[in-house]
């Protein structure tokens, strides 16, 4: 619902007529910002702004894209939510394993996956990617690789939210991925999976936080990680951890990377797509409507029910995102707006 309209000045070069709508009790802009310049870290959904608070504090100082990616990430791994870090929801044997990958400018990039008791899987990524000839490790060598080079290992323990969400889950022991499942409740819905939007004391929970950035050096980089779908298969992997699905940066074009059911994103190859379409001129919000058209067009009707969103960023320093479903919303950060601004993307049903 279209509740007002107004110019926002979004940079010095441009000053688009952007529409605004109420969601979840805030005001977001509801058409994407053509032209953010540089520097900008873009994350996706709201919680998206903590982590882009965390990048800013580097690239507000002139640092590196890759160093900021890594700071939104941890800072999303450090805090209790239900889809990112130790703290997360676990799958269905009880066991929480964490996916992650980051790329930079050079396109180095590094991924774990199915990766269980370490803090900060993005850390382990960076390092598998700058200390060895490899890009992806994998369970028990990625975790035996993080504690060889300092990582300490926690101990098994699910955090009280996700022991009382396993419990719940227990009781029917059903899969359903649930749709914007950060937002669920805000919006007035409920699921035996809905994780609130804030939990018992306080703390804001937040869904996989998927960043991409371009530094004062014009550079780009990006990074995604997750606890991927709540009570899915041991050993499931989803798109976060793999270079073009859930992740992709080529420093000449753009960065993008995805939320939401990872088996769609795989299967389209999803990021990597995106920027070879902007390669050819896409917009950045062309290009992710283009890899959600491709994703919808598979199965209709399967598509009804699920979540995917893409956010993309151009070296120009253009923005842009899209979504299967309505309330996929991501955070925007730059000099226009240092404290960051939360974008609602268009999306194909709504
Ligand atoms: C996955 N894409 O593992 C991740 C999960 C996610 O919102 O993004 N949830 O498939």
């Amino acid at each position: 619902m279209i509740n007002r309209r107004r110019f926002l000045q979004f940079s010095t070069l441009s000053l688009p007529l952007l529409l605004t709508k109420k969601i979840f009790g805030q005001t977001f802009e509801k058409k994407s910002p053509l032209q953010a310049g540089t520097p900008v870290v873009v994350s996706t959904w709201d919680s998206g702004i903590r982590a882009n608070s965390a990048a800013w504090q580097v690239l507000s100082k002139q640092g590196r894209s890759l160093d900021a990616v890594e700071e939104a990430a941890k800072s999303a791994e450090d805090e209790k939510s239900c889809c990112v870090g130790l703290g997360a929801y676990p799958d269905r044997d009880g066991i929480v394993t964490l996916d992650a990958s980051i790329m930079d400018e050079f396109a180095n990039c590094g991924s774990v996956a199915f990766l269980q008791h370490i803090k900060n899987p993005i850390s382990v990524a960076r390092k598998l990617m700058e200390t060895t000839p490899h890009v992806f490790l994998a369970g028990e060598g990625a975790e035996r690789f993080a504690v060889q080079n300092g990582f300490a290992r926690q101990p098994e323990k699910l955090s009280p939210e996700a022991e009382k969400a396993y419990r719940e889950w227990l009781k029917k022991s059903k899969y359903e991925p649930v749709i914007n499942i950060e937002n669920m409740k805000k919006n007035g819905q409920t699921s035996m999976l809905a994780a609130p939007p804030v939990f018992d004391d306080g703390t804001p929970n937040h869904d996989t936080m998927g960043t991409i950035a371009l530094d004062a050096k014009n550079n780009l980089s990006g990074a995604c990680t997750t606890s991927g779908m709540a009570f899915k298969i041991h050993g499931r992997v989803g798109d976060s951890p793999i270079i073009g699905a859930g992740l992709y940066v080529d420093n000449e074009v753009g960065a993008a990377t995805s939320s939401g059911v990872g088996e769609e994103v795989i299967r389209i190859c999803g990021t990597h797509l995106i920027i070879e379409l902007m390669r050819f001129g896409y917009t950045p919000e062309k290009a992710c409507e283009e890899a959600v058209r491709r994703i919808v067009k598979r199965d209709l009707q399967k598509a009804k029910a699920f979540q995917v969103g893409f956010i993309a960023l151009s070296k120009k320093g253009e923005v842009g995102a899209f979504a299967v479903q309505k309330k996929f919303t991501y955070s925007v950060t730059n000099n226009d707006f240092p404290k960051g601004k939360i974008f609602e993307a268009k999306s194909y049903f709504g």
